[in-house]
């Protein structure tokens, strides 16, 4: 049995693997490598100016995309995986929205809805984020949003206020 999913994949970071727009190809290399994974589309990167917390350090711009992808893993075990090659990329958890090297966020899960302390789905955020929605609007307008009952490509041309993301293709 397998499920469609939606994944954000985000950097502002360079690792010894290279530069944001490296790393973010690569971690969709590796993720395509596990054999419960395929991908089966990739949004365009885009440069996005760096939302953080109210009064923190300015951030170097983030490189940002999405993809759908299908998987005979369980949520919780997509997670898992997620956070894993996070770390392989040499994430490290420092402060909330701090800078990173990879951020990989569980966005859809067929057209589940969960709210557990592990994992909520869809992601709480993803609604307001024009650097998650631009790029998945690309590659999965049709699909409606569980909780919003709204498709993604209509969400992503309602306008965005609080996000000051700006995202350009590269
Ligand atoms: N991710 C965050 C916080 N801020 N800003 C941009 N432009 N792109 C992101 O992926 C991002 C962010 C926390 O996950
Ligand atoms: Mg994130
Ligand atoms: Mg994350």
């Amino acid at each position: 049995m397998t499920e469609l999913c939606a994944i954000a994949l985000g950097s502002n970071l360079s690792s010894e693997i290279g530069d944001s727009e490296k790393i973010v190809r690569s971690a969709i290399v590796q993720l395509s490598s596990l054999s419960e994974i395929e991908i089966i589309r990739v949004s365009r990167w885009y440069r996005t100016k760096a939302i953080t917390l109210p009064n923190s350090a300015p951030q170097p711009d983030y490189i940002n995309g999405c993809a759908i992808l299908k998987t005979s893993f369980q949520p919780l075990q997509l997670l898992q995986a997620l956070f894993y090659t996070e770390q392989m990329f040499g994430r490290e958890r420092r402060e909330r929205w701090g800078a990173r090297t990879l951020d990989l966020d569980l966005l859809l899960y067929s057209d589940r809805q969960i709210d557990s302390p592990e994992l909520v789905i869809p992601h709480p955020r993803m609604s307001d984020r024009a650097f998650v929605l631009l790029p998945l609007a690309e590659i999965a307008p049709d699909w409606i949003h569980p909780k919003a009952g709204v498709a993604i490509g209509k969400l992503a041309k309602n306008p965005l206020d609080l996000d000051l993301s700006h995202p350009i293709a590269i």
